[in-house]
């Protein structure tokens, strides 16, 4: 706190700049005033050396030329010049008083400097600094792939759309216990040369744009998708996994009051989907209340968003009906010739991830064309001379453009660094490396920048490539990024260096400058804006707890029980937050008195949302504590209580108050993710194990890619076909 960075000094010292030219101008005044004076102090010295019609030759003629040097001095002065170069004004300076030059050139100084001050210190005055700075600015950071686009650059439309996502001790606790970190695969993981040269080909970040449009258009001419479809093999990528993806008995467990309670979840489930269905059915998501369908803005004119972001659950719950219903839809209706303006985070995560989860479980074909069609239209977004994408991208035209209300025309950190899973599953799929390009060239930029405090700000400018604000959080607009990072790292099968150390400094900087402890002993990631800390924590950021949780394994030895024990206090304290109704607050705050308490009424309302539930999951299947299974049945409970209406479940209004105020809103990510982490909680860790599968950041489940098991695959192929 108080150390200035990088930014704050540019808008300090501009700050500066603007007091320096009011200074300037008040000089100037002065010595325009003082001169003035002078020439009125020589004539009346004038006058008195005169006196009784007799002068004194000697003292006239020394005051005559010294009247001479003042006239000079005043003819050469610049403002006095000004004025005599008016048609119509005499020389006497408009015919205005001195005192009257001097309280208006005072004036006139006191306006430009006030110009200044509005022009480097009103909130949102980053587009004109973009404006007046442009040419001294920083030049954009740029990394492989540019813009190809420009014209849409000077085309782009702001929009003001809403915000789609939330803003966005463990009290006596001991040292949790490490269960089960260690996932030893049985497929070896050597690092062979192959698949070195691959992971080298594909890290090759300064491919040229020229270079990645020649591979996709020589993969376009393979397919019309961008798919050579020849080359993935649905069973090489079964046969490298290490357990079947449903466990030995879709991982029903063996205590009968666990099953009873994974079984109520699956009730849930269906109960949601059922009601989905009746009133909903093709439209995005069911408004429980008034029985009816919400297609809403984030999807570009998608639609079905609850049936792809169900797929997934309702397979491995083994609701084969509905699974069959929501694929037969898929086939039959899901249009992806839309022309609307989508959220490219939002299509990606769930439209995305959701059908290539659907693909690797099911194998069914329809998946992965769609998805491959899908993926090629969000393409169009990386389009910037950074390559860094923008929030929001026409899907019909490809056009892109950044969020309205994202400070200055910048992408939202949590956005653009949330697509790093699905794009390298983009690129296994198709065999066309440019996703994979596309992400990795987002990943490069991200490294290369200088990052104050080692921590990553929100907004970045597409354009540019430079920071656009100092709020860091782990919260709304930043949380995905970190969790991309080492879910990247672990996906490829631990082999994509770089995510490691990026995810592992990343945490490193926010232990030393967010995580905080409580008066009353809870952990908790307060926020950070430029050097100040803000005391609150979003429920979003409550997902870190599982995130550190299935990171600590990878860090340096003597830190990975610390990073345990960092992930169950944080776990705890969201699990704090839930009372009394037992399902927490949007937001929660750690001063005013306040201990894990939403402060403001406005961040109190639950819209159902996973991220307590899923720390709950990771943090049971790392250490098997029970509590995480009874905190869980607490929110199975709350929600059947306070959520649970007539037709569906209803995100709550106010967590604080029994007598429900419903929101008439079931989000999708309810039955993807929130019903999905509470599911596996009571089953064996043999349904969807950690050791084969990351959960995508809708807690859609991607396969671990093992590129030498892969490889070594496809010689056996070719030699059993010699
Ligand atoms: C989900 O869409 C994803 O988890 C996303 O990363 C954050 N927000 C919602 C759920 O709260």
């Amino acid at each position: 706190p108080g150390v200035l960075t990088t930014a704050d000094r540019g808008v300090k010292s501009r700050g500066c700049l603007s007091s320096l030219s009011f200074l300037f101008l008040f000089f100037l005044s002065l010595s325009w005033r003082s001169a003035a004076d002078r020439h009125v102090h020589t004539r009346v010295s004038v006058h008195q050396l005169c006196s009784g019609g007799r002068c004194d030759q000697n003292g006239v003629r020394s005051f005559l030329s010294l009247i001479d040097a003042e006239t000079h001095r005043l003819e050469k002065h610049k403002v006095s010049m000004v004025f005599r170069k008016l048609p119509g004004v005499s020389a006497s300076g408009m015919g205005l008083r001195l005192s009257q030059k001097f309280v208006f050139l005072l004036f006139l100084s006191g306006l430009v400097t006030l110009c200044f001050g509005a022009l480097f210190f009103l909130p949102d005055s980053v587009r004109l600094k973009r404006i007046f700075l442009s040419k001294t600015e920083t030049p954009p950071v740029t990394v492989g792939s540019g813009s190809e686009n420009d014209a849409r650059e000077h085309l782009k439309r702001p929009k003001d759309q809403e915000h789609p996502r939330g803003m966005t001790s463990a009290k006596g606790e001991t040292s949790t216990k490490l269960k089960s970190l260690s996932r030893k695969p049985v497929v070896s993981r050597e690092a062979t040369e192959e698949r070195l040269a691959g992971g080298k080909a594909l890290e090759d970040l300064s491919l040229s744009r020229s270079r990645a449009e020649s591979v996709s258009e020589r993969a376009t001419v393979v397919d019309h998708h961008g798919a050579d479809t020849d080359t993935f093999s649905y069973a090489k990528f079964k046969r490298c996994l290490l357990k079947p993806p449903l466990g030995r008995d879709y991982g029903k467990p063996s205590d009968p009051n666990t099953n009873e309670r994974r079984e109520k979840v699956k009730e849930m489930m269906k109960f949601a989907w059922d009601n989905y269905k009746l009133y909903a059915w093709g439209k995005n998501e069911l408004r429980p209340l008034t029985r009816n369908g919400h297609l809403g803005n984030m999807f570009g004119g998608l639609k079905g968003a609850s049936i792809i972001d169900s797929l997934d659950t309702l397979y491995i719950m083994g609701l084969m009906d509905e699974y069959n219903d929501a694929k037969e839809w898929v086939q039959t209706s899901l249009d992806l010739n839309s022309n609307g303006e989508a959220s490219l985070f939002e299509v990606n995560i769930r439209y995305v991830g959701g059908l290539l989860s659907a693909y690797y479980l099911t194998g069914e074909e329809v998946f992965k064309s769609k998805v491959l069609e899908l993926g090629e239209k969000l393409l169009p977004a990386f389009n910037t001379p950074t390559g860094i994408p923008r929030g929001v991208i026409n899907l019909g035209s490809g056009t892109s453009w950044s969020w309205g209300w994202a400070s200055a025309g910048s992408s939202i950190l949590a956005e653009f660094g949330t697509l790093h899973l699905e794009f390298v599953h983009l690129s296994e799929l198709s065999a066309n490396p440019i996703y994979t390009e596309k992400v990795m060239n987002i990943r490069k930029l991200l490294n290369k920048i200088e990052k104050p405090h080692g921590l990553y700000p929100n907004f970045l400018s597409p354009v540019s490539g430079n920071w656009v604000q100092h709020h860091v959080s782990i919260g709304g607009l930043g949380d995905s990024f970190y969790e991309y990072l080492i879910k990247s790292f672990l996906m490829s099968d631990k082999t994509d260096g770089d995510a490691k150390k990026m995810y592992y400094s990343a945490l490193e900087a926010i232990e030393a400058n967010l995580v905080q402890k409580s008066p009353g002993g809870l952990t908790y990631m307060a926020e950070w804006r430029g050097g100040i800390l803000d005391h609150k924590m979003g429920h979003l950021a409550c997902f870190s707890g599982g995130m550190i949780g299935i990171g600590a394994d990878d860090g340096v030895p003597e830190k990975r029980q610390h990073y345990l024990d960092l992930a169950a206090e944080i776990t705890h304290t969201c699990h704090e937050s839930y009372t009394p109704t037992k399902l927490g607050p949007e937001a929660f705050r750690f001063d005013g008195g306040g201990e894990a308490t939403a402060t403001r009424l406005s961040d109190r309302y639950y819209i159902l949302r996973p991220e307590v539930i899923e720390s709950y999951m990771y943090m049971w299947r790392l250490t098997h504590d029970p509590k995480y299974r009874e905190w869980g049945w607490e929110a199975v409970e709350a929600l059947e209580q306070h959520c649970r209406v007539e037709a569906g479940f209803s995100g709550i209004r106010d967590v604080y108050t029994t007598t429900a105020s419903h929101d008439n809103m079931q989000q999708s990510f309810f039955l993807s993710e929130t019903l999905k982490y509470l599911y596996l909680l009571f089953s064996d860790d043999d349904l969807l194990p950690l050791e084969d599968w990351v959960f995508n950041t809708e807690a859609h489940p991607l396969p671990i890619i093992r590129k030498s098991c892969l490889q070594d695959e496809a010689t056996q192929d070719k030699t059993v076909a010699e």
